[in-house]
């Protein structure tokens, strides 16, 4: 049987084999998720992003068990920046996780940040096709928030969480514009501290003065204590009846579009490096003399670079 129809059957090891060679990019692999791609698009997807140690993981160990009783299968996908605030984090990951590691109907995978933007890389991508097309019913992505890549990331999701601590200060401020606009749900995890009350206080006050043009959808704020299981059921009931919204009021359609417009854009800058290294580099070293000289500028030479015909400086480039 071919790595692909193992990985649409539901082999973890097939699977494993094929996210892992899509993060090496081999050939083989890379070749394998052009017929998998028409197989996705069927998972529900569910980002997680929040400030290192908001507690993700441990509120995804603790989502894990509330959508297993519900019979759902699930793919964990989780990014590791390894930024030194959570070194191991991978490790930490699995442990926070691994109660769940026997059961083969929970596949979690941990990535390694190569070629991270913010939580999102085409490796993150790939992974989430592939358990996708394993059949995973539910897909979590759990992604450390650093400005710019969030709303990338958020764009990735068909429901996104994000995960916020009271405690942190000026939590309010730290919140970024582009976050409003694109967190469907906000959970105020470790409400076993102090300010969780106040926090989401400040959060609702902030809803309001920024509606972000949203009617239909009101971003839920919820409180939640991972490491005591407290708050959960709340939580998994409005991230099924998000996804009920998403199917019904049509906005999946236009999510899974915005999605498409982003792996599109991803995979021609990926073209585009691609090609620039296989450019013969006398060629480059040439344009670059000229450039040195004045000879031409950086926007003439970069289009004699991918072939595109120079500007005309009277008209619209695109
Ligand atoms: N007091 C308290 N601690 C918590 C809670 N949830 C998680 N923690 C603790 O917070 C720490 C970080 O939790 P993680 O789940 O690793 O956080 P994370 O957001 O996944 O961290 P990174 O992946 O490193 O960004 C751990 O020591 C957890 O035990 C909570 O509700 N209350
Ligand atoms: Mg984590």
């Amino acid at each position: 049987m071919s790595l692909l129809n193992k990985v649409l059957q539901g082999d973890v090891l097939a699977a494993a084999k094929l996210i892992r060679g899509l993060e090496d990019d081999l050939p083989g692999a890379v070749a394998e998720l052009k017929d998998l791609y028409l197989h996705t698009g069927k998972a529900h997807i569910v980002g997680v992003s929040g400030a290192p140690g908001a507690g993700k993981s441990t509120l995804l160990g603790c989502l894990i068990g509330a959508f297993r009783k519900r019979n759902f299968k699930l793919g964990v996908v989780a990014v590791d920046p390894t930024s030194p605030l959570s070194g191991g984090a991978i490790l930490g990951d699995r442990l926070r996780m691994q109660k769940h590691g026997e059961d083969k109907d929970v596949f979690i995978r941990s990535l390694a940040s190569r070629g991270w933007k913010g939580g999102l890389s085409r490796a993150t991508v790939n992974t989430v096709h592939v358990l996708d097309a394993m059949g995973k019913n539910v897909i979590f992505v759990e992604a450390v928030g650093s400005g710019q890549g969030e709303t990338d990331f958020a764009r990735l999701a068909d429901t996104s969480v994000v995960v916020m601590v009271p405690g942190m200060g000026d939590d309010i401020q730290t919140i970024k514009a582009g976050i409003m606009e694109v967190a469907d749900i906000f959970v105020i995890n470790k409400a076993d501290r102090e300010g969780a009350e106040s926090l989401k206080m400040s959060l609702e006050t902030m809803l309001e003065m920024n509606p972000c043009g949203r009617e239909d959808w009101k971003p839920e704020i919820l409180l939640t204590t991972a490491t005591e299981d407290k708050g959960i059921e709340e939580l998994t009931e409005v991230l099924l009846r998000h996804q009920l919204f998403l199917a019904h009021s049509g906005e999946i359609e236009k999510r899974r579009r915005r999605r498409a417009e982003l792996e599109l854009t991803m995979a021609v800058e990926d073209a585009l490096r691609r090609h620039l290294a296989t450019v013969d580099g006398c060629y480059l070293e040439k344009l670059v003399d000229e450039l040195a000289a004045r000879k031409t500028d950086p926007n003439t030479a970069a289009r004699k670079v991918i072939k595109l015909p120079p500007t005309s400086p009277f008209r619209k480039g695109r």
